[in-house]
């Protein structure tokens, strides 16, 4: 199992994300691909496409996938010893073809409503394996606003966590106005993966010239106690992880 570095852990809770190399091996990855390539979607975007897919109780390609390659043990590693991840029951894929001019304006992910236990649909990590290169100029990944997490979680500390619908609601910058840094486009090869905290804003990056699709597969995993904790996640957003020293 790949092992997450210390380093790496400090980044993610002052960042917000990490994104960690060679995840998938070279078996795993055409597997992936493969599966992407076959797989149907409904348009966002004249150049930009969306699978959804819900996992199979038993024998699912996909959840095979996360778990085979450790990426669920890896998410664990970010957390406190009492915390575990539950194993996702769906996963997205996004597909992206070139030209595609991503807007470069944060936002979070939409909740959805509240269910009948009171527990809003957020989650803690958003997870996306990369199914192909991620290289500046052409192709490089989302957008991310480094320690946007942190800046959004006291703004609903502040605010309350009511926000988020409010912002759910909205078609333009869907992120509360807080003084962020400025964004950075996430790069690396494929088989990476990269763990954003639920809060960091991101948006989809542009892709040009002549690299061919894009494709992210992305699994959203909340820990096995979330419907007790989700609003002290959202206003403490480093309270399900180990605190950097
Ligand atoms: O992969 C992308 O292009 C961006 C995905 C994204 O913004 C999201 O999943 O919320």
């Amino acid at each position: 199992m790949l092992q997450i570095s210390s380093d790496q852990h400090q980044q993610f809770c002052r960042d917000g994300f990490i994104v960690v190399p060679n995840v998938l091996n070279d078996e795993q990855l055409r597997r992936a691909q493969a599966y992407a390539s076959g797989a149907e979607y409904d348009d966002l975007h004249p150049n930009r496409k969306d699978h959804r897919r819900i996992f199979e109780e038993s024998g699912d390609v996909i959840r095979d996938l996360y778990q085979e390659a450790g990426i669920g043990e890896m998410a664990n590693q970010l957390l406190r010893a009492d915390l575990r991840f539950e194993t996702p029951g769906h996963a997205q894929i996004i597909r992206t073809t070139p030209p595609y001019d991503g807007p470069a304006v944060p936002h979070f992910d939409t909740p959805g409503n509240l269910l009948p236990d009171g527990f809003p649909t957020i989650f803690n990590v958003l997870v996306g394996v990369w199914l192909c290169d991620h290289y500046l100029p052409d192709r490089p990944g989302v957008w991310v606003w480094p320690g946007s997490h942190i800046l959004f979680g006291q703004y609903l500390s502040e605010h309350g966590t009511g926000v988020v619908w409010e912002l759910a609601q909205t078609n333009g910058v869907r992120y509360p106005d807080v003084a962020l840094d400025e964004p950075v486009q996430l790069v690396g090869t494929a088989g990476s993966v990269v763990f954003a905290h639920y809060l960091l804003g991101h948006a989809s990056g542009p892709h040009q010239g002549e690299a061919p699709v894009r494709e992210t597969l992305y699994f959203r995993i909340v820990t096995s106690t979330i419907r007790e904790t989700w609003k002290r996640d959202l206003c403490e957003p480093l309270s399900p992880y180990i605190q950097a020293e």
